[in-house]
């Protein structure tokens, strides 16, 4: 230490704060994400869940004993690393760390199972506990969180209130296949596939409402778009028709883009993420008729017959048609939720739509206007063979001040694989849930 200056006790710092503390002497609690030494210098690169820094340990300056220790480290030991901050044009945050002194917590016993070789998938799922620490799932998680983040700002701002579903249920949401069936004391439960119909007992409350949650679907489907457990942010809004619902989903798809792109261009970029498509999502968003849609599938060599529902291929190829999300709208009645209300000109419609992210991602929302008459709503149920006593609540709010309603669900895990460009589902979300994947 030069004369005349005062020795400082250096502080705790998180590494995305050094750019503030140049000339600052810090200690780094963290973990050892990468090494490389030449014989008289260790490069430490140095991650502390904040971001990562160079910490370089220069032989001569630290004491023998030091310098040892850190020649001797696993990646992923855990230490705390003292060193001033010194200013580094190269470096991506555009500061070094000048180690002083180096404390290990833990140095693992041996090689840690991640490395930099390339692993299989169910591997890295296997290990999805470790895998969480390399960079690619920082910037996905990360992302993850803005998009959550960027739709509630936008939709508290909006005026709308958040009102929690049950997760634990007695009747089927979306139809009775696909649901988590659980021993509820002495009778029969379901895991919530939707929290819709909570939803929209809340918006007669409220007005403008939505439920955020864990969703789940016992779906034996095995694409790179299904899990078992979701997320899915669900508006409902009092007095919206089909049309306002299609509106409102498609601000809020422009607020979640808009948010990623201010806050999380980093992230897209360690992604290799090609922005400009990301960029060019704006409003207005594309519209077919579900008919259109199928004629337009048709001339790009699909055989789906109109009346079906459209399958995940016949998604990715329409959606490589346009550049922009694009909204099917007004499905056949026979392949979506007793709940839809019929369209007023065709009875064998409903006012419902589907919103399929470009790029071949595909559905992200799916939405409708309700039924409001009671009388409709119960032909429906029973039509679909449906339980009646289990809706007499839901029933209930069609006898008392009915109203024209609509709302809508989008998953969280599909709109995060779209932003980030991901090949699959199961990395847009933290602990995966998949027919074969329980564990970790
Ligand atoms: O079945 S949905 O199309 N619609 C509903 O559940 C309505 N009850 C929502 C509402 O109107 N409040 O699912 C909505 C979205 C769908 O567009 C996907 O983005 C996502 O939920 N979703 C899924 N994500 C991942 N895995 C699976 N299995 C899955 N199923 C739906």
């Amino acid at each position: 230490m030069s004369g005349g200056r005062k020795r400082m006790t250096a502080q705790w710092a998180y590494i995305k704060d050094l750019p503030s503390l140049e000339g600052k002497e810090v200690i780094v609690k963290g973990w050892l994400y990468n090494m490389r030494s030449s014989g008289k210098i260790h490069f430490l690169q140095l991650r502390d869940g904040t971001g990562t820094v160079q910490g370089v340990m220069v032989k001569k300056e630290v004491s023998e004993e030091s310098f040892m220790t850190a020649k001797g480290l696993w990646l992923e030991a855990s230490l705390e690393v003292t060193g001033s901050v010194r200013k580094d044009e190269r470096a991506p945050s555009g500061v070094e760390l000048s180690v002083s002194g180096i404390s290990v917590i833990q140095n693992p016993s041996d090689e840690y199972p991640i490395g930099k070789k390339d692993h299989g998938i169910d591997f890295l799922l296997d290990n999805r506990h470790l895998w969480l620490r390399s960079s690619r799932q920082q910037a996905i998680m990360r992302i993850r969180e803005r998009v959550i983040w960027s739709a509630r700002e936008f939709l508290h701002n909006d005026g709308y209130l958040l009102v929690d579903s049950p997760i634990i249920s007695g009747a089927a949401g979306e139809g009775v296949s696909g649901l988590f069936e659980i021993d509820y004391f002495d009778s029969k439960a379901y895991l919530a596939q939707t929290g819709q119909l909570y939803a929209e007992a809340a918006a007669a409350a409220f007005g403008k409402v939505y439920c955020f949650g864990p969703t789940f679907r016992a779906e034996k489907s095995k694409t790179r778009r299904h899990l078992t457990e979701f997320w899915m942010l669900e508006p409902e809004v009092a007095f919206y028709d089909h049309k306002d619902n299609m509106d409102l989903q498609e601000k809020l798809i422009c607020a979640i883009v808009t948010g990623v792109l201010e806050h999380c261009r980093p992230e897209l970029e360690s992604l290799e993420r090609d922005i400009s498509k990301l960029e060019n999502i704006k409003a207005p968003f594309y519209h077919l008729q579900y008919g259109e849609a199928i004629e337009m599938l048709h001339k790009l060599g699909s055989d789906t017959p109109y009346g079906d529902d459209l399958g995940n291929d016949d998604e990715t190829i329409l959606t490589q048609q346009f550049d922009r999300p694009v909204f099917i709208e007004c499905y056949p009645k026979s392949v979506k939720a007793f709940y839809m209300k019929e369209h007023p000109e065709d009875q064998d419609l409903v006012l419902c739509d589907d919103l399929l992210a470009p790029e071949g991602y595909g559905e992200i929302i799916g939405g409708s206007q309700r039924e409001d008459s009671y009388d409709r709503l119960l032909s429906r149920i029973r039509e679909q063979g449906l339980p009646e006593e289990p809706y007499d609540w839901y029933l209930d709010l069609r006898r008392y001040g009915t109203f024209v309603h609509s709302g809508f669900g989008m998953g969280i895990e599909r709109v995060v694989a779209w932003i980030c460009g991901l090949q699959h589902i199961r990395e847009a979300i933290p602990w995966p849930r998949t027919i074969y994947r329980l564990k970790p």
